[in-house]
């Protein structure tokens, strides 16, 4: 296990550090990206450094604040991200989270889910910086998904009280929990997207009541659903393709934006097509090729990539998290020191 719990914070860091240079580009050419990974990889090559992002940053502050309380509270994990964002505010953090820190911080964080509720006039954030971060509540909680489901809601409302943005939290943790708990080299793609379809589900059923809106998503069709059962049915026809569909296909009907429900379905997508070889990437690493390909969608690109390699990261394990491209990525021994703890934590809830 702590092997797998190492794999998925060096995935979720390696896509962060190497994604963010891309994040806003419409598309990135494979051809590129090859080139651009294999000087990566070759130890004779000096290379700029790559700096982590928010992504980081915030996932940062909830390992932390997991490990050292224990368990989840919110106004310990709210003062964590207030005080992490003003030490580092050009961390490339969404536009409209800035706000959630002032109010946090000139409250004192006294009640750490009110700024969060007035984001975008009362409606909250359905950005996918609850997701981004959820990893370590996934590692915390991997013995039980009741939990795991509550704290990833929770931690989510101190800055993402948006219905869609809670719930795609909770569908990046159920992906990283259900990736840990796959036997090596046991992955049934079709039963992995099955079982999180069902939770979702489930999910979606008992939040039915809460009415949203989100911009052009209010009808049954697969491209305007805010349904993320329904955006995992159109994952699972993804993958029943012989290779993955062209880019604006995957743009479409996926999406690779900020948004919580256009960003969380394409990181599963990407970890479970990179499982075999995707034409145009040459690479025979899965980690590497589902950041890569994670990569090569463009749009939210650290944040797809930091997504699609925690849950990739967590079935793969430590041993197969390319050495030669983490000597690019800033804050190695940092983010091993976090898995290490959340595994010592872990045991003890
Ligand atoms: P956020 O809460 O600011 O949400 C991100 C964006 O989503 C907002 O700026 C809005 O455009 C949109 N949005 C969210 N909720 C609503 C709503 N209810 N109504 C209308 N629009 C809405 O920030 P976040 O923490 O979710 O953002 C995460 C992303 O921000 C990650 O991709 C991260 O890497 C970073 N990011 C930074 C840059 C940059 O310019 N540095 C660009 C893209 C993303
Ligand atoms: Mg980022
Ligand atoms: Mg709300
Ligand atoms: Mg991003």
């Amino acid at each position: 296990m702590l092997s797998r719990f190492r794999g998925s914070m060096l995935g979720s860091l390696m896509g962060d550090c190497l994604g963010s240079p891309f994040e806003g580009e419409a598309s990135i050419g494979k051809v590129f990206l090859n080139n651009y990974f294999s000087q990566l990889g070759d130890p004779k090559k000096r290379l700029p450094f790559k700096p982590y992002t928010d992504d980081t940053a915030m996932t940062k502050s909830v390992a932390l604040s997991l490990t050292e309380l224990k368990g989840f509270n919110g106004q310990d994990m709210a003062k964590r991200f207030t005080k992490e964002y003003f030490a580092e505010p050009k961390r490339g953090y969404g536009s409209a989270v800035h706000d959630v820190f002032m109010g946090l911080r000139n409250s004192n964080c006294e009640d750490p889910y009110r700024p969060a509720q007035r984001q975008f006039q009362g409606m909250g954030s359905y950005g996918n910086g609850a997701a981004m971060r959820v990893a370590p509540v996934a590692l915390m909680n991997y013995n039980d998904e009741a939990r795991a489901i509550d704290v990833a809601t929770m931690q989510s409302k101190i800055t993402h009280s948006h219905k869609l943005g809670c719930q795609g939290a909770v569908l990046q943790c159920l992906a990283v929990r259900a990736a840990l708990h796959v036997q090596p080299n046991g992955l049934n793609i079709v039963k992995f997207t099955d079982d999180l379809i069902s939770t979702m589900r489930n999910i979606e059923k008992k939040d039915a009541d809460v009415v949203v809106e989100v911009e052009g998503g209010d009808s049954d069709a697969p491209w305007n659903t805010t349904s993320y059962a329904r955006r995992l049915e159109t994952v699972k026809k993804f993958l029943e393709q012989p290779e993955p569909p062209p880019n604006e296909e995957i743009h479409g009907l996926l999406g690779v934006h900020v948004s919580a429900l256009r960003s969380v379905p394409t990181a599963i997508y990407c970890f479970l097509v990179s499982q075999n070889p995707i034409p145009g990437i040459e690479c025979d690493n899965k980690l590497q090729r589902c950041i890569q390909f994670a990569i090569s969608l463009g749009g939210d690109t650290d944040t797809i990539a930091a997504m699609a390699g925690a849950i990739s990261g967590a079935y793969l394990g430590e041993d197969q998290v390319p050495k030669e491209l983490l000597r690019h990525c800033e804050a190695v021994k940092d983010v091993l020191s976090w898995a290490d703890k959340l595994h010592d934590a872990s045991s003890t809830v």
